[in-house]
């Protein structure tokens, strides 16, 4: 049993079916800080281009810009959590072109998701349309409801059942200061920005209180091997895009894992019932 991480009821209610929930989170007064943040630490923007602080090569401009994003979230997570552990938030932001999608993915399986749970708190700082880079999901497609094990150098589990995902996905279209707070393993994925204005937004992390930090990596042989890891390795990658594909330096080896294959139609059954579901509202 995995243990309920939102104080309210209701909310976890909706979370634990559909694997997401829209909260209204930050203030106008926030909004305008962390927006002047974003411009102080990142002064080299990639064009045409989805971008994050944690690509930055430099650690230390990375943990400075996780403390300063710590205390503005903290209050706002106590009001809504409970028993849980907040490690770290960073920024992700679009620039106007065709090439700033994100493609379709679940974030990696960074706690043992047969006992605890790992979230991401989304949070964009403009309103987000389906012009600028909204997010989109795909509910009820969360690890509690169909397992599966994710890493860099593991492969997007549902590839190829990519134009189901994209046909079955909904947008989530947050305003300014809202948070999509989404279980770490939930389909999602971004549209391009090809509005004017860059799309900012936050991602902060969140699980269960205590749960070890996890990562894996499928070896040359196809073994899953499972690492424990630092608490704030998520950021320790000087070169994020090519270090990620690496077996963890720092991480402590704990097993071999196998991967759990079992699709049992889970797509085809899910986008059923949640077309039954939009058809009772
Ligand atoms: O910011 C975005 O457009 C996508 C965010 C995302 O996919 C993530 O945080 O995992």
């Amino acid at each position: 049993m995995i243990p309920d991480i939102f104080k309210d009821s209701q909310l976890q209610a909706e979370f634990n079916e559909q694997g997401f929930v829209k909260v209204k989170l930050l203030l106008d007064d926030d909004i305008k800080k962390l927006t002047s943040l974003f411009y102080q630490f990142h002064n080299n923007l990639r064009e045409n281009a989805f971008g994050a602080s944690s690509f930055h090569h430099n650690k230390e401009e990375k943990f400075l810009i996780r403390d300063t994003l710590y205390p503005i979230f903290l209050p706002y997570f106590n009001q809504l959590f409970k028993d849980y552990t907040y490690f770290g938030s960073s920024y992700l932001y679009k620039t106007k072109g065709k090439n700033s999608d994100l493609a379709p993915h679940q974030d990696w399986t960074i706690v043992d998701e047969k006992k605890y749970v790992a979230i991401n708190i989304w949070t964009p700082l403009i309103d987000t349309n389906e012009q600028n880079g909204t997010l989109f999901v795909l509910p009820g497609s969360q690890a509690q409801k169909h397992f599966t094990l994710r890493a860099p150098t593991i492969p997007f589990h549902f590839q190829n059942k990519i134009e189901k995902v994209l046909k079955d996905s909904i947008p989530t279209n947050a305003k300014a200061g809202e948070a999509v707070i989404l279980n770490q393993s939930l389909i999602h994925y971004s549209t391009p920005n090809i509005a004017d204005d860059i799309r900012i937004a936050i991602t902060s992390g969140i699980k269960t209180k205590d749960a070890p930090m996890l990562f894996h990596y499928k070896n040359e042989q196809n073994k899953i091997e499972r690492y424990i890891m630092p608490e704030d390795f998520l950021l320790g990658f000087e070169n994020f895009e090519t270090d990620i594909y690496q077996r963890p330096a720092n991480g402590a080896f704990v097993e071999y894992l196998s991967e759990e294959k079992n699709e049992n139609n889970f797509l085809q059954k899910l986008a059923t019932t949640i077309k039954n579901k939009l058809l009772l509202k």
